[in-house]
């Protein structure tokens, strides 16, 4: 299968992460969105959105999404329950990444280190710290009663979230007053097959 993606991206290390945990092969393809490759007609033909991480399969389907791709590839796996109830309360976490997290956390992140913190986006940086910190203090309510986010084992969701909490600093965060969130960021770390961003 091919993944097409870049490495700066924490959408698409997300799956780079999985891929490495549960020794998935691959083709990974970069693409350079700075550059305009994913708003070429032969990506935009496989995702109509224009946007990475992309899964294509041997048969040529393909799955956008990054957290649909997750799911798609831990199915079968210890990182993705069977119970009903147990997925659901791993996509609650998943949801809340792309409503409550990313679109902040990220976002910060994206306006600091690749634009340079411009004059004209300060007010926006800014913002995004009000609903940044909002969604770490949720996170670090839950990782104070369970060692993963959603509950005692490590899923989906876990890497879901790690994928801009651990690079939150780079968006003007801190994290020392999270203390359960940097004990899970050094567990996921020292899970085996980890590898890091970049
Ligand atoms: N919700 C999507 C977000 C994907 C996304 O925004 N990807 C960015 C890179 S992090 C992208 O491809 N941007 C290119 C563009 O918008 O043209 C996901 O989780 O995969």
């Amino acid at each position: 299968m091919k993944i097409y993606g870049d490495t700066q991206s924490g959408n698409c290390y997300k799956i780079q992460l999985l891929c490495s945990l549960l020794q998935i092969e691959h083709q990974w393809l970069h693409l350079d969105i700075l550059a305009g490759d994913t708003q070429q007609t032969t990506f935009l033909a496989k995702n109509t959105q224009g946007k990475i991480p992309l899964l294509e399969l041997p048969d040529g389907r393909c799955i956008s999404e990054s957290n649909a791709i997750l799911n798609y590839l831990a199915a079968d796996s210890s990182l993705l329950p069977n119970d009903v109830f147990d997925l659901a309360k791993l996509q609650q976490w998943q949801f809340f990444e792309q409503y409550s997290h990313e679109p902040y956390i990220a976002v910060a992140r994206f306006i600091a280190k690749y634009l340079g913190l411009p004059e004209d986006r300060r007010a926006d940086y800014e913002a995004k710290h009000q609903g940044g910190y909002k969604a770490l203090a949720v996170m670090e309510s839950q990782l104070e009663k369970t060692p993963y986010l959603a509950g005692e084992e490590l899923t989906t969701a876990d890497i879901s979230l790690y994928a801009y909490t651990h690079v939150a600093d780079e968006g003007g965060f801190e994290l020392n007053d999270y203390p359960a969130i940097l004990t899970w960021l050094e567990r996921i770390k020292s899970t085996p097959n980890y590898i890091g961003m970049g």
